[in-house]
């Protein structure tokens, strides 16, 4: 399919047409010599790439080296400007099937029929930090898909948060304004912890619900790969009948939803700020190919006004207890970009690309980007003919009589750049006013031009509310400590007192616990309500929480791919470890050994044990779990180490499922586990910690399956002391 798309392979095949076989012999001889041999940009061969042309050996370089200035200006021209939001990101090529004809409810090809594979490209991101940015900072990810379909190209650009901060499309430069660093001094980089964020947040109450989901761990997530999508505006799909259905699309990934801790979060960003396009990276190669199915939430257009909200306000959702999500069909990932630059960063999304059978609603932050993803995209890319870059080219043919702009790829021949024409031979392109043209839907209108919101959209709070009544006990206590964080570095008390007020009119325990944390005194509604822009509005829920909202509640997902670091030394018992190795990787584990240094440790049966990583290289927070290795000498030479033993408690903070084999108990000696705890009392007190003490194989056997269930958690924020442990 790329092939199809790079068009100097293709064309190289063409010119050989016609030529006899000695000439076509003598090209490919050619072709392939070329291709090992370094050359300008013009096809000169060149003779030294060493040294420039000077005047002698020692002399000044002269002008005339047009090879010199041909280099260095490409270099000097290499960078194109970076997005304006979601400027940090990571692709992958992949393809999508739909499980079921969905012609029922609309006519678009790849949504119709199940033997089609459509190619996608797929680009995740972060919303604030610029190109060069850590990934795993507190923000919304991006989650943006296009669709190479036989009827053309079809952008769903999406967030993995349901929500968006604002309305309408007006305040979105003033939002992200007052997000991005600040312009006098260009501080703090891609991180909403600063005065101008909350400043904004705390007099623009419509804000409120995106926030309390990127207060919460779905704004760390643990991968890409984890995360879930969402189209966040309502849409619509029409059917061959013309008829239209609006649906809210979703992303469910295979893998389960799973987040971060903040201070792994932070720490990861500093030991590895490629973390996320890593993981995407080394995932797609070892061929775990990272899978999404596609929801849809589908409410015929007389239900629009049946749940308490308006369909058309972006900062709401509807809860999947009242419109079930439909897995209509499956995404996949199968495949690495060659050249980030040429895919991930030139690629082109745009919500108004659309394909017939899917149209757009009246949302007023939706109009909004129909109008500047072309603008941007021209303006990042250079001209109008970005559509022609090898990963933004649609599959079905382009016919049309736009020509020329600035670095036009395509020769378009003849006089005839007009329609109707009746000259032009082989350029008749004729609309089609068939199934296959695309159809805006006729939504019919009428009414005053004003600017002004439905009031509809006034209630602000109900769905944030909502949100906080769903979350488990951890869950709440991280969005507390997020909203304590974010506004201990906020300098103006009269903002971090506005916003406190505001959380008052969501849960005010929540209010209350974020003023504590802040060193304030009571949260008072009233004066939230006092200020503009605020409406005290509460439309009448029918839900009181929704499970679908929590992340940690959700069925566990296995342990596909989830890292285990094994600590190990000299003298490391083999014996017990080799089962223990197996039984992880058959299930879907990828164990590393991770000792003092690299090369191997003897095992204490005088066997090698190759090492896979350090602990200084690879610390804990790049590791899902892990798993102590028995043997004396291993354990006394590891628990020596500050490292090792910082190694096994940092990962017990982060509430991540931690493994003693034997011996190795040596290093949970800070955690306070009285010598004897049986595995009921250890559950209770240490949850996700499991003591391997039987080394016998059924011990090791009842070992490992203790350690799956706990790994399959994935993290275990109910440890009653986790946060007294010093790392
Ligand atoms: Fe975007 N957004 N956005 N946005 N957005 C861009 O497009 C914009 C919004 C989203 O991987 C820009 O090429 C406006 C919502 C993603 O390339 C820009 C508004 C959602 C990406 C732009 C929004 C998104 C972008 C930056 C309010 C979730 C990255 C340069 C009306 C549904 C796509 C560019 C990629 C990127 C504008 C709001 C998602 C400036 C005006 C809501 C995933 O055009």
């Amino acid at each position: 399919m790329v092939q199809s798309r790079n068009g100097g392979r293709g064309k190289q095949a063409r010119s050989a047409e016609g030529s006899s076989p000695d000439k076509i012999q003598q090209l490919q001889a050619f072709a392939a010599d070329a291709a090992t041999t370094l050359s300008t940009n013009q096809g000169l061969r060149i003779a030294d790439n060493h040294n420039s042309l000077k005047a002698g050996p020692r002399g000044p370089t002269l002008m005339e080296d047009f090879i010199l200035r041909e280099k260095l200006t490409h270099f000097g021209h290499e960078r194109i400007p970076e997005r304006v939001v979601n400027a940090r990101g990571s692709g992958a090529h992949g393809h999508f099937q739909v499980y079921r004809s969905l012609s029922e409810y609309t006519t678009a090809d790849f949504l119709n029929d199940p033997e089609t594979r459509t190619p996608v490209f797929v680009r995740f991101s972060t919303a604030a930090g610029a190109q060069g940015s850590a990934d795993t900072v507190r923000d919304v990810r991006g989650f943006a898909v296009k669709f190479y379909t036989r009827e053309g190209n079809y952008d769903l650009v999406g967030n993995n948060i349901p929500v968006f901060y604002i309305q309408d499309a007006i305040k979105f430069p003033d939002l992200m304004h007052a997000m991005k660093p600040q312009p006098h001094h260009e501080m703090p980089q891609a991180a909403t912890a600063h005065d101008t964020f909350w400043d904004f947040a705390s007099l623009m109450p419509e804000t409120t619900h995106m926030l309390m989901w990127t207060m919460s761990d779905r704004a760390l997530p643990r991968s890409y790969r984890m995360m879930e999508g969402f189209g966040v505006h309502t849409f619509r799909l029409v059917n061959g009948r013309g008829e239209s259905n609006l649906v809210k699309f979703h992303w469910k990934p295979k893998l389960g939803v799973h987040g971060l801790a903040w201070d792994e979060a932070q720490k990861i960003a500093g030991k590895d700020p490629d973390f996320h396009r890593r993981d995407l990276w080394d995932a797609i190669e070892a061929g775990h190919f990272p899978e999404w199915e596609l929801g849809m939430q589908i409410v015929p257009e007389h239900h629009a006004a049946d749940y308490g909200f308006d369909l058309l306000d972006a900062t709401k959702l509807i809860p999947e207890e009242l419109v079930p999500v439909q897995r209509v069909g499956k995404l996949v990932l199968d495949r690495n970009p060659d050249n980030f630059f040429a895919e991930t960063e030139q690629v082109a999304f745009h919500p108004g690309h659309l394909v017939p059978g899917i149209d757009f609603t009246a949302d007023p932050l939706l109009q909004g980007r129909l109008f500047s993803y072309g603008d941007a995209q021209a303006w990042r890319l250079g001209g109008a003919n970005f559509h022609e870059l090898p990963i933004n080219r649609s599959l079905a043919a382009v016919h049309n009589f736009q020509r020329g702009g600035r670095h036009r790829l395509q020769i378009d021949r003849g006089p005839v750049a007009y329609e109707p024409h009746s000259i032009g031979q082989g350029t008749e392109f004729r609309v089609d006013g068939g199934p296959q043209g695309f159809q805006s839907f006729e939504e019919p209108l009428e009414s005053p031009k004003l600017r002004r919101r439905s009031p509809a959209f006034d209630d602000h709070f109900t769905q944030a509310t909502l949100f906080w009544n769903s979350m488990g006990a951890a869950e709440k206590d991280h969005i507390v400590h997020a909203f304590r964080y974010e506004l201990s570095k906020v300098m103006l008390p009269a903002v971090r007192r506005r916003m406190v007020d505001n959380l008052a009119h969501v849960d005010p325990r929540l209010a209350m616990k974020v003023a504590a944390g802040l060193g304030l005194d009571a949260p008072d509604p009233k004066a939230a309500a006092g200020q503009a822009g605020f409406r005290d509005v509460r439309h009448a829920s029918t839900l009181e929480e929704s499970m679908a909202l929590n992340m940690v509640a959700r069925e566990g997902a296995g342990i596909g791919t989830r890292r285990i670091a094994v600590l190990a030394a000299d003298g490391v018992d083999g014996v017990s470890l080799r089962p223990l190795l197996q039984a992880l990787g058959a299930a879907g584990a990828e164990c590393r050994i991770v000792a003092p240094r690299l090369g191997t440790v003897a095992t204490a049966s005088g066997r090698r044990l190759e090492v896979q990583a350090t602990l200084i290289g690879m610390p804990s927070v790049m590791f899902d779990a892990v798993l102590v290795a028995g043997g004396k000498d291993s354990a006394e030479a590891l628990a020596k180490m500050g490292d090792a033993v910082h190694f096994v408690l940092e990962a017990y903070r982060h509430g991540k499922p931690v493994c003693a084999v034997g011996d190795g108990a040596a290093l949970l000696r800070l955690l306070d586990i009285a010598p004897g705890t049986d595995a009921q009392a250890l559950a209770k007190s240490h949850p996700g910690v499991v003591l391997g003490t039987d080394l016998q194989p059924e011990g090791l056997e009842q070992t490992v399956l203790a350690f799956v269930q706990a790994v399959a958690r994935h993290r275990h924020w109910d440890r009653p002391a986790a946060d007294a442990v010093p790392a």
